[in-house]
């Protein structure tokens, strides 16, 4: 009975051991968007064997206006608002992003985002936020 005892309290004292020492999650849990490309290309083909998955992405203000770019490609990417398209629109950009980088923006006001990558132009994409 001892024994037992013993392993149960050893099994809970594990437990919550790795709980308390555990990596902090990486995964921000924005709506997400996935970037990608050629690995180890990003070419101006047709289509682009880079660029951003959904190309257009339609949110609502208040439900999941959090959006969470992930770099899966083996490139660095950006994402970079255009402004000269979304005029006076909330600005973002995320600046360079390794492989693997996550960068998050939370739009705060309804309308029609679109936005590039700042080292391959001809990656193109849009951010729909409805109010
Ligand atoms: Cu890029």
């Amino acid at each position: 009975m001892l024994a037992i005892i013993i392993v149960v309290i050893l099994i809970v004292v594990g437990v919550g051991i790795y709980i308390l020492t555990r990596p902090a999650g990486t995964t921000n849990n924005g709506t997400p968007v996935k970037i990608f490309d050629g690995n180890p290309t990003c070419s101006q083909v047709t289509p682009p064997n880079c660029g951003f998955t959904p190309s257009t992405l339609n949110v609502k203000m208040g439900v999941n206006n959090t959006v969470t770019w992930t770099n899966n490609g083996g490139q660095a990417h950006t994402v970079t608002s255009n402004q000269t398209a979304n005029g006076s629109l909330p600005s973002f950009n995320s600046n360079g992003m390794n492989a693997n980088a996550q960068y998050t923006f939370t739009f705060s006001q309804a309308g029609t985002y679109h936005y590039y990558c700042s080292y391959h132009l001809w990656m193109q994409a849009v951010v729909i936020v409805s109010a």
